[in-house]
């Protein structure tokens, strides 16, 4: 018997998981199990032995169970010691941090451009980008086979050869959103159109969509002296820098009459460029009195009203304020590489007079 004791406690001492440990109880305990079978034998003793090996072998069942029992707590805790090893948390580490999404350089100029001209009392319009020929070109006094559609390196929708339709275009300025603004309100009117347009060019200055901002202001005593007041207003405004002088020179669109070209203040110092200094200038801008055919094909009366309109380049002012050498950066490139030339684009622009920097 003591045997048997040894057997079975050396065994469950060394038991090493919950299985291991039933299968032991079986083979001891268990109804087919030693100790049981031995119990049985009880009945072929005589009386004397029998009140000696009882008392014994019960002990020996109580001894054996309480050592399984005793093993399967064991066990258990062990099992959970090794759980909480294994999913043990450092609660002290930092957050993981997700990117954020920024806006993007030209949506933050263009909110800029649009926070200026709100103060001085222009609306913001928008159209389509793809658009039929005649509000893109003949609303703007450039006819069918005139040189100036040459030059717009326009890119046309596809047509079958059976399609009726007027011919579309991607949009290649955002004159025909104005013409769109002053067909529905009608004068007076001012406005500005900033989105995006297309010309099928490629290079270090050119992309073949880029941004462009035009505005106008229509009403029966405009002109050109109220247009200049609007843009250095804007000037000023944009590039935080108060008395900055521009400069208007004669020049042609079919949409205007007269047409000048305006230049700001610049200087170059040490190869970096100053604006708002010196006797230099740099054109930054196209305008002119609006052409009396345009006013009439916007449903407005020439003999009425007059109006000034000018367009400029979005992504061209963007890379003179924030000083970003490559128009292509703006397309091809990530907000790192923007971030190495200064701009941040997390800095948002303040709507209520006046730029960030
Ligand atoms: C440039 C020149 C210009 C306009 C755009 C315009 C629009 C209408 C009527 C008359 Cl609806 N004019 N826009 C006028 C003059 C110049 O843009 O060099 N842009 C980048």
């Amino acid at each position: 018997m003591d045997d048997l004791r040894d057997k079975y406690l050396t065994a469950i001492s060394a038991a090493s998981d919950e299985a291991g440990l039933e299968e032991l109880r079986l083979q001891a305990v268990g109804k087919k199990g030693e100790v049981s079978l031995k119990m049985r034998e009880l009945g072929k003793m005589t009386p004397d032995e029998r009140q000696v090996a009882g008392p014994k072998l019960n002990a020996l069942k109580d001894e054996i169970n309480s050592a399984l029992a005793a093993k399967k707590d064991a066990l258990a805790d062990a099992a959970l010691d090794a759980r909480l090893a294994e999913e043990w948390l450092d609660v002290t580490l930092p957050g993981r941090t997700r990117g954020k999404g920024t806006v993007h350089p030209i949506s933050q100029v263009t909110e800029e451009i649009s926070a200026i001209f709100a103060d001085l009392g222009f609306s913001v319009a928008e159209g389509p980008q793809i658009e039929n020929d005649w509000y893109n070109f003949d609303a703007l006094n450039i006819p069918p086979h005139h040189p100036a559609r040459q030059e717009f390196d326009t890119f046309y929708m596809h047509r079958d050869e059976d399609d009726e339709r007027a011919p579309h275009v991607l949009r290649t300025h955002t004159s025909p959103v104005q013409i769109r603004a002053m067909e529905k309100t009608g004068a007076p009117i001012r406005v500005i159109a900033p989105g995006r347009v297309y010309r099928s060019d490629y290079d270090q200055t050119h992309t073949p969509m880029f941004h462009q901002i035009e505005g106008m202001a229509i009403g029966k005593d405009i002109s050109m002296a109220n247009l200049k007041w609007v843009l250095e207003e804007f000037f000023a405004a944009f590039f935080g820098i108060e008395g900055i002088k521009t400069r208007f020179r004669a020049s042609h669109f079919p949409f205007t009459e007269p047409s000048a070209e305006v230049d700001i203040q610049c200087s170059w110092v040490d190869g970096q460029l100053r604006i708002g200094e010196g006797d230099g200038w740099m054109e930054v801008l196209g305008s002119g009195m609006m052409h009396p055919k345009v006013l009439k094909a916007g449903g407005v009366d020439p003999e009425e009203y007059q109006g000034f309109a000018f367009g400029m380049g979005i992504d061209r002012l963007a890379m003179l304020k924030y000083g970003i050498p490559d128009l292509r950066a703006f397309f091809d490139s990530d907000l790192r590489w923007l971030r190495h030339y200064g701009f941040n684009p997390m800095v948002q622009p303040n709507l209520h007079g006046g730029v960030s920097g």
